[in-house]
């Protein structure tokens, strides 16, 4: 038998040595070299529960009440799928490495101990559900019943990661019993709060987070308490800073049709929803002009204003629906390069590009971007 020396056993293990780290992504702008782009085939209407009628476009309640776990209108989601299909194709024809779940399925219905649900929802938007900061994964737990397995459409991925020298978080499990909900009409809650969830738990969606180096900014929202924040906040321990950022949106799920950060100093923000935040002192604001949806467009979870929930590729480009032009004119003005993707279908299932996205590996390391 050869001595032990401590060189690499096998070229196999040598290959996975010199591999860089699957995960590393510290801002939302840094050139881009990897992302997953989310799928929505086999998705369904999510499992009803009355916390949603704070969130949910009121035109979209009774569908999402009558046909939970039933499949989306087949035309549509088809549509959505192609437009999908041609984002990662682009991505690619970008030099982006693009990588998919895993094909799962969403018809099926399930309970725990304590609840039911009509079925799953979809893997449509990786952002919801995961957070990449540094070499590290976060799984949150979000509090939509619907969405306790949506991670399984992920596993391939995580483990993958994994293997490759990330750090995989799961949150801890949350149980989503009734204590969690403050639903309209209910109980009025002592502490006078005015969110969907209550304290009973840690729950988030990784959409309420977004990434800026050592900073990470988030905004309390109708599913992600303060429990989870600061959950997040002792996850990612002393090197990041996480800040709580007040917002106008009465109905706030997801921080990324609110803010954009586009470059370092470059903020693309929602017009109606900023409140000015000293941490974005010396940062150029850029109020996004109105979305270009016509009103009668079927949207069956956000607003328009996913319009300005872009995907940058790098400090000077970004990933734009083709049709907000007035959105695209302002953004080439402020000197970026404007990638056009058709992408209407996709928001009908409540998001744009950076929804259905999650940034695994970006150019560089954690920087000071923020005033503190
Ligand atoms: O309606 O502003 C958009 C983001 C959904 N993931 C909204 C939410």
């Amino acid at each position: 038998m050869e001595p032990w020396t401590g060189a690499p056993s096998s070229p196999d293990k040598e290959t996975a040595d010199s591999s860089p780290v699957a995960l590393n992504s510290y801002t939302e702008w840094d050139p881009l070299r990897e992302v997953v782009v989310g799928s929505l085939a086999g998705g369904v209407f999510p499992g009803w529960q009355e916390s949603m009628t704070h969130t949910l476009p009121e035109a979209a309640w009774r569908i999402c009440r009558e046909e939970g776990g039933q499949p989306f209108p087949a035309a549509h989601l088809k549509a959505a799928e192609g437009e999908l299909d041609t984002l990662a194709g682009i991505l690619e024809s970008e030099g982006v490495t693009v990588v998919r779940p895993d094909t799962v399925t969403h018809q099926r219905p399930f309970r725990t101990p304590h609840w039911t649900s009509d079925g799953g929802l979809y893997a449509g938007m990786p952002r919801d559900l995961l957070m990449v900061v540094g070499d590290t994964v976060i799984e949150a737990p979000m509090s939509w019943r619907c969405r306790y397995h949506e991670g399984d459409a992920f596993r391939t991925l995580l483990k993958s990661w994994f293997r490759r020298g990330a750090r995989w978080m799961p949150a801890p499990r949350p149980q989503l019993l009734d204590e969690l909900y403050r639903t309209p009409g209910g109980a009025a809650s002592p502490d006078g709060d005015r969110w969907a969830v209550t304290e009973f738990e840690p729950v988030f969606d990784a959409a309420d987070f977004l990434r800026f180096g050592e900073d990470v900014i988030v905004q309390r929202s109708h599913v992600t308490n303060e429990f989870g924040i600061d959950w997040v906040r002792r996850a990612l321990g002393p090197e990041f800073t996480v800040s709580v950022v007040e917002t106008n949106d009465p109905h706030a799920m997801h921080i990324d049709a609110t803010f954009a950060p586009l470059a370092p100093g470059k903020l693309l923000v929602n017009p109606e929803r900023y409140i000015p935040h000293p941490l974005f002192e010396g940062w150029e604001i850029l109020p996004a002009p109105a979305p270009a949806l016509p009103p009668d467009w079927p949207m069956y979870f956000c607003s328009p204003w996913v319009s300005m929930n872009v995907l940058s590729l790098d400090p000077e480009t970004v990933v734009v629906e083709r049709q907000e032009q007035p959105l695209i004119d302002a953004l080439t003005t402020w000197g970026f390069r404007c990638v056009p993707v058709d992408f209407r279908h996709v928001y009908s299932f409540g998001g744009s590009f950076h929804c259905v996205t999650l940034d695994t590996v970006r150019d560089g390391g954690p920087g000071k971007y923020l005033a503190s």
